[in-house]
């Protein structure tokens, strides 16, 4: 084989039973289970386009876990998700999680994870019995700045080296030719040499985390690519499953989080760990304060914990009303923490905040440095984020898949846990629709849920020989199609940058966040969007899907800033039209219907669903009754 050239690539096949795309939590848990479950004859390979120590959402660390259960029940665990999710989720997906989540937590700490333990336990493994330190009832503390490498290594191990394609970014995934809904493979290409890669298998696992840089973020100029969720979250997962038919659910939905402003630190250890709490400009508690106008939104009027877009909802109200900023009282937190301790643990209580910071947003560190911030002396301000759409974290958006054939309705099963509608092709982590809050050690847990149930289907599919649909040459061309665009135009300016032949990734990714900001509810019109926006909008992407064929590449990198922009695009179409076909407000302090204010229960207590004809582009909307598995204390 040739030694591949810019523009010239040589083009690797690669066969395999089980392929893995993607490297991150819930890859490095399917990648672990696959190898505990296969044997000889099932053969199990991962390709991520990052390097699997520090890629994904996970790569900075983190400083907590936010599900580990404990002594809580799975039903309970089912109860909170629904309440924080507005009513709408999956309890056969949430119980499956929250019944196996914590034997991915001990096996973290195995592992070399140093977690926090209760005085009472100090030293004693969770396994043994010891007792993490809880920052809320579902959330336990960690040294977690090197999480991933531990996570990572781990998972390395069990498939060995020669089994991992790192730095290779997954396109396409390829339907089998003889076998209809029938998953047969993926194509991609390496962002280190000139290499495309087809990948055949019988079986595969999308999971290539959230979406981020859809909409314009708040951040600007030389602050400019700092997000909260990851920037390599490029919407891969939703683009590449609707691309070959894979029923979508809840694309509706996203998270916007209550962020320290412009560092985009996490609030979780300062409200539950901490105790602060939030004000208005004017030192009122706005959450006090807004109480009565919360209550209309059912659940809740009878949950435990405000849900996340309502405490959004009344932060936002104060901004509206011209009563910001929004400041989070670390000073008062902090010397209400000291009363009771010695001068040496006061110290100790002063590192911990930082180092919430830099296990796992080192960026907010650098700000407060930066501002003179010592959060024992100063407030810090906080902010809703530009929105960002994933099924892990506090949003639920994601692919539709079969459950656990043990407590799913017959509906919501269809042979293989963790299976998206398409044969062979499953789906864990940020993939998975309608069942969020698992967090980093819940889409570990789903991953090797998912890869169990993948050995299996390869198994009782023993004669299945994938053969990819199409003509794989000219789906190779189409990948390196920006790559001939920039050199076959390259010289017809001056500019490098401004040509009428093609439009650079970087200006492709601008416009599509102006689009979805102004008109599909982003920052600038604090959240709110509506019919007539929504029309426009979806008018405006069609024009700038038509124009991706333009997108030129001039090295690697841009190639990969090329693709990862069309998934975005694809992911921002399907939040598009959830949108536009849910004719209520659901989650408000997320995003708001301005021509449909309300949350109408009556009609709307429904999923929605939505499918991409592979063949013709067409979209199908369809409501899918909701069904309660856990009896929840509301409606
Ligand atoms: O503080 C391709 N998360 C938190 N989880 C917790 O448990 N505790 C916390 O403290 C959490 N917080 C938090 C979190 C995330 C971030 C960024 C911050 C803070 C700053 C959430 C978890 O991290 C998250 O739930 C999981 O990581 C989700 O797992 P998964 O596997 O669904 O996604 P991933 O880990 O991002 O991995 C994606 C992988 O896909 C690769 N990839 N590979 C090939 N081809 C393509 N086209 C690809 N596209 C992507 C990526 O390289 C990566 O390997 S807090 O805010 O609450
Ligand atoms: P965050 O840092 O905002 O991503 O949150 C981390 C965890 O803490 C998640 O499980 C959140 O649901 C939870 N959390 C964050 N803020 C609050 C709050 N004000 N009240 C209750 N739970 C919260």
């Amino acid at each position: 084989m040739s030694e591949g050239t810019f523009g010239n690539p040589e083009i690797v096949e690669v066969e395999t039973d089980v392929l893995i795309v993607g490297g991150g939590m819930a890859a490095c848990g399917a990648a672990y289970e696959a190898m505990r479950w296969a044997g000889d004859d099932v053969r199990v390979t991962l390709v991520d386009k990052a390097a699997m120590d520090r890629s994904g959402a996970v790569a900075q660390g983190l400083s907590a876990i936010n599900t580990y259960l404990g002594d809580n029940s799975p039903e309970d665990y089912c109860r909170m998700v629904s309440a924080d999710l507005m009513g709408i989720t999956r309890d056969d997906l949430v119980f499956d999680v929250g019944r196996h989540v914590d034997d991915s937590v001990k096996l973290f700490e195995e592992w070399g994870l140093p977690i926090w333990k209760d005085k009472s336990t100090e030293g004693v493994a969770l396994k043994d019995g010891g007792k993490p330190v809880n920052s809320g009832r579902w959330q336990i503390m960690i040294n977690g700045e090197s999480y991933k490498p531990i996570v990572a290594e781990a998972a390395k191990k069990a498939l060995g080296i020669e089994n991992i394609y790192e730095r290779v970014f997954i396109v396409k995934l390829l339907l089998d030719a003889n076998n209809e809904n029938q998953i047969a493979g993926a194509v991609g290409f390496s962002v280190r040499e000139h290499k495309l890669y087809v990948f055949r298998c019988k079986t595969l696992l999308n999971v290539c985390g959230g979406a981020v840089n859809i909409f314009r973020p708040r951040s600007t100029g030389e602050g400019m690519g700092r997000t909260w969720y990851p920037v390599w979250n490029a919407g891969s997962t939703y683009a590449m499953a609707a691309e070959v038919g894979a029923e979508l659910t809840m694309m509706e939905n996203r998270f916007v989080p209550c962020r320290f402003k412009d560092g985009y630190g996490p609030v979780g250890a300062w409200f539950l760990l901490f105790k602060s709490q939030a004000m208005n400009g004017y030192g009122e508690n706005y959450m006090v304060k807004n109480a009565d106008m919360l209550k209309d939104f059912a659940p809740y009027d009878t949950a435990t914990v405000i849900p996340t877009c309502l405490r959004n909802h009344a932060m936002l109200k104060e901004m509206k009303d011209g009563l910001g900023p929004i400041m989070m009282d670390t000073p008062t937190a902090m010397a209400k923490l000291s009363e009771t301790m010695t001068p040496r643990e006061v110290k100790h209580l002063e590192a911990e905040a930082w180092e919430d910071f830099l296990d796992m947003c080192i960026g907010q560190a650098g700000v407060w440095a930066g501002m003179n911030i010592r959060p024992e002396e100063s407030a810090s301000e906080l902010m809703p984020t530009e929105p960002y759409l994933l099924g892990s974290h506090s949003g639920c958006c994601g692919i539709w898949v079969s459950g656990p054939p043990d407590i799913s309705p017959p509906e919501w099963q269809w042979g293989y846990n963790r299976m998206t509608t398409v044969k062979g092709l499953f789906t864990a982590g940020d993939g998975v629709g309608a069942s969020g809050h698992k967090f980093s050690s819940g889409s570990h847990a789903e991953g090797r849920i998912a890869a169990k149930n993948m050995v299996r289907y390869c198994r009782e599919h023993a004669d299945l020989t994938p053969e990819p649909k199409g003509d794989i040459t000219a789906i190779t061309e189409e990948i390196y199609r920006p790559v001939r665009t920039y050199l076959e135009h390259k010289d017809k300016t001056t500019a490098e940058d401004i040509n009428p032949h093609y439009i650079t990734p970087k200006m492709y990714q601008q416009r599509l966040q102006k689009i979805m900001d102004e008109y599909v509810a982003g920052v600038s019109t604090y959240y709110n969007t509506n019919g007539k926006l929504l029309d426009m909008g979806l008018e405006y992407l069609e024009m700038l899907k038509e124009d991706s064929k333009h997108l030129r590449a001039k090295d690697l990198h841009e190639l990969l800033r090329a693709w990862e922009n069309y998934h975005r695009t694809r992911t921002a179409e399907a939040h598009l039209r959830h949108i536009m076909f849910r004719e209520e407000t659901r989650y408000p302090g997320f995003f708001y219907r301005a021509d449909f204010p309300d949350l109408d229960d009556a009609n709307w207590k429904v999923f929605v669903n939505s499918r991409m004809d592979p063949e013709t582009g067409e979209w199908e909307m369809k409501k899918v009754p909701h069904i309660d598995l856990v009896e929840k204390h509301y409606g």
